[in-house]
């Protein structure tokens, strides 16, 4: 009936089923009573009410009928909820890193992707991390949800049991492009997964440029595309020597985008802003970034260049 692909899906549908069938009859039930009370007492009908206090035996069956439906909503509950506190040992560790705004996934030995690929029937725990506020991993298709809080171990497992994609959101509001921070997950047969992994690993060998390194580890590629994207920011992708036209105050005046103007932008980005975005969205980088840092990342930008330059 339902087609949840995780081993905890059942217990969670089991008891969302059984709250919701009882809360449908009895918004039923009530609004059909309401409705029959309303027509049979009507005033045009003239019946005289009748006068009554006190009912033992109607005291004791709304006592004891809503006390036995919540036990039962409890245990039906609790048998959902108990083996998601339960991690085998076996499970495999991946560390799950939510950031302003998008997820990675972190393999055996640092290596790093921005899609969660899991072999199918393993049984896997995800330590969650945050880099900076609060945030929520959230696998519908699992049924797991979980907070990301700086600070906090926290965590969730499950065994995914069906191969497919699907969906990672971060559903704890956290900003500006919050709705954006999605993931995706893959379920693959576990000679699949090997491969991929053995692919993680030879490209984890090769050292990411310096720049790119800076850029990512200052949080600067949640808003600044490396393949012409506009995000919240310009994109990096051909930005070294091009001709920008930007506000100043109030003046429109067009600059070249050399040292100098990424110096300005990263240290008072409000100064110069690019025609098409907004004031106010960019931190003052200054302490985070010097300008030896600075001088490593405008290397990079330039190699972004392409043929054009
Ligand atoms: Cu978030």
């Amino acid at each position: 009936m339902f087609t949840g692909a995780s081993n905890l899906a059942d217990g969670v549908d089991k008891a969302f089923l059984f709250i919701f069938i009882i809360a449908f009859i009895f918004i039923i039930g009530i609004s059909a009573f309401m409705i029959w009370t309303l027509i049979h007492f009507s005033r045009k009908k003239g019946k005289a009410p009748m006068q009554f206090s006190g009912s033992m035996k109607l005291e004791v069956v709304w006592t004891v009928i809503p006390t036995i439906l919540v036990l039962l909503m409890f245990w039906i509950g609790w048998k959902g909820f108990a083996p998601m506190r339960r991690v085998p040992p076996d499970a495999m560790r991946v560390t799950a890193i939510g950031r302003m705004w998008e997820w990675e996934f972190v393999y055996q030995d640092s290596m790093r992707s921005k899609e969660l690929v899991l072999p199918i029937n393993k049984p896997v725990k995800l330590d969650l991390v945050s880099e900076d506020i609060n945030h929520s991993l959230f696998i519908p298709a699992f049924r797991v949800k979980e907070d990301v809080i700086p600070g906090y171990d926290n965590w969730l497992w499950f065994t995914p049991n069906y191969i497919g994609d699907y969906e990672i959101l971060c559903t704890e509001y956290c900003g500006l492009l919050h709705s954006a921070m999605i993931a995706k997950t893959r379920i693959v047969e576990q000679e699949e997964f090997d491969k991929w992994l053995a692919d993680l690993r030879t490209a984890s060998f090769i050292p990411d440029p310096e720049g790119l390194v800076l850029l990512r580890g200052t949080g600067c590629l949640a808003c600044h595309s490396l393949d012409g994207a506009k995000l919240v920011g310009p994109s990096f992708r051909g930005f070294y020597g091009s001709q920008r036209i930007v506000t100043s105050g109030n003046t429109q005046k067009t600059i070249t985008a050399d040292d100098e103007y990424l110096i300005s932008s990263i240290y008072n980005p409000d100064e110069q802003i690019v025609e098409g975005y907004s004031r106010g969205l960019m931190q003052s980088y200054r302490g985070l970034l010097n300008e030896s840092d600075i001088s490593i990342i405008a290397e990079y930008l330039k190699t972004l260049n392409g043929e054009n330059q």
